[in-house]
């Protein structure tokens, strides 16, 4: 069998066991479903104010099974943890830079002021590595919002630096027209592992220069400065001194182009799913924290429309896709009122692709709990062909 042939194989058996009835309703299968959601992180209370630890460094992330990249992460997860508010919070972030590294955080629609509002050279200067700085600011407007690094933007959004802030009101407008009890929130990213390996490994090799001219009284944040003749540069290279010359710093020719498209950091088959129960209405955040726009479409149902970068629209709209453009957050109401097993996926279905490979990026599904157990089956596939299918090897992504 030629390889190309074992993966397409493969890949149809993934397709077929991830999303089967059975195995999304197993307890293994809804037990590893929570780890697929970013944590919340609890504050420390100083006085009245909510007090959050965030700090950044490298990670190893796995977008699916078998496939693990270095990331830039907020507390050592792809997503950073949630943070949850009420509105009117006091809130203060201790923001650790752990990394060799440049960056800041952005409050991404939140009405913060605005030397808190994380604009490298702007509002602030860069929390270089091994610095701390402190954002304060008072939790408003209430709704679904998210924080990422504003330093090389391009480059450290995509390595992982974002996560969601829900901003929370005991009155909540939302719940009070569609009365819910669970609520699920969905971080989208896309990721071009080329320019996230090259630009990574770049900027780390320009700061190990920079660290050496630093030790030499050479560089501070105005200036950086090289060598003054060709002899003091073979003496520095014979001090250990290694030159940039590693890995390529020219000007990328083009955009990065993403191969890889997540949910909460990881890609289909590694997605959450979304359970729900006849009759149940579940709230589902989604945030587009990455540079793709995604036009997610639910089988089988309309969902509401409730809240747009987190406002509350007067008049919830009905529709079974959403364009979630890069930046914006909109929150959905699904109805539990046609029980099955049902894909919420993007409709340009470049996007639900790992790698170039159908099935994958961002996948999921809409799954009922009380689907009756003879239900459970892929129609047209017995019990054996369906134990068969989940014993296969999960993935077969490399070429
Ligand atoms: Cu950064």
């Amino acid at each position: 069998m030629k390889r190309r042939q074992f993966m397409t194989y493969g890949m149809a058996a993934l397709s077929a066991s991830a999303l089967s009835p059975g195995i999304l309703l197993a307890e293994s299968t809804r037990k590893a479903n929570q780890g697929r959601f970013a944590s919340v992180l609890e504050p420390r209370m100083d006085g009245d104010v909510k007090e959050f630890l965030l700090y950044v460094d490298f990670h190893e992330q796995e977008l699916a099974p078998g496939m693990r990249i270095h990331t830039l992460a907020f507390n050592g997860q792809v997503p950073g943890p949630e943070l949850r508010v009420n509105i009117g919070d006091k809130v203060r972030v201790r923001f650790e830079n752990r990394t060799e590294l440049n960056h800041t955080i952005h409050w991404h629609g939140m009405y913060v002021p605005w030397r808190m509002d994380g604009v490298p050279y702007v509002t602030q200067m860069p929390v270089m590595p091994g610095q701390t700085f402190t954002y304060e600011f008072e939790a408003k407007p209430y709704g679904t919002h998210f924080y990422h690094c504003h330093w090389g933007t391009l480059l450290h959004m995509q390595a992982g630096m974002y996560g969601s802030l829900i901003v929370e009101d005991p009155d909540d407008p939302v719940r009070k027209r569609f009365p819910y009890q669970r609520e699920f929130t969905l971080v989208y990213s896309a990721h071009d592992v080329n320019f996230l390996r090259a630009e990574l490994n770049t900027m780390l090799e320009r700061m190990k220069e920079r660290r050496y001219l630093m030790a030499k009284g050479r560089f501070d944040s105005e200036r950086f400065a090289l060598f003054d003749t060709k002899e003091d540069l073979q003496k520095a290279i014979e001090g250990g001194y290694q030159p940039p010359y590693v890995t390529n710093r020219r000007t990328m020719a083009e955009l990065p182009r993403p191969n890889w498209f997540t949910v909460n950091g990881a890609s289909y088959p590694s997605t959450p799913n979304l359970y729900i129960k006849s009759g149940e209405n579940i709230r589902v955040r989604l945030v587009n924290a990455g540079t793709e726009e995604h036009y997610l479409h639910l089988h089988g149902h309309d969902f509401h429309l409730v809240c747009n970068d987190g406002i509350p629209l007067e008049q919830p709209q009905s529709m079974n896709t959403v364009r979630l453009s890069p930046g914006k957050t909109n929150d959905i109401i699904i109805e539990g009122t046609n029980r099955g097993i049902w894909t919420f996926h993007d409709h340009d279905t470049r996007r639900v692709t790992n790698n170039g490979l159908y099935p994958g990026g961002n996948l999921l599904a809409l799954v009922y709990e009380d689907l009756p157990p003879e239900e459970r089956m892929v129609k047209g596939m017995g019990h054996d062909q369906m134990k068969k299918m989940s014993m296969l090897p999960k993935v077969a992504l490399d070429e």
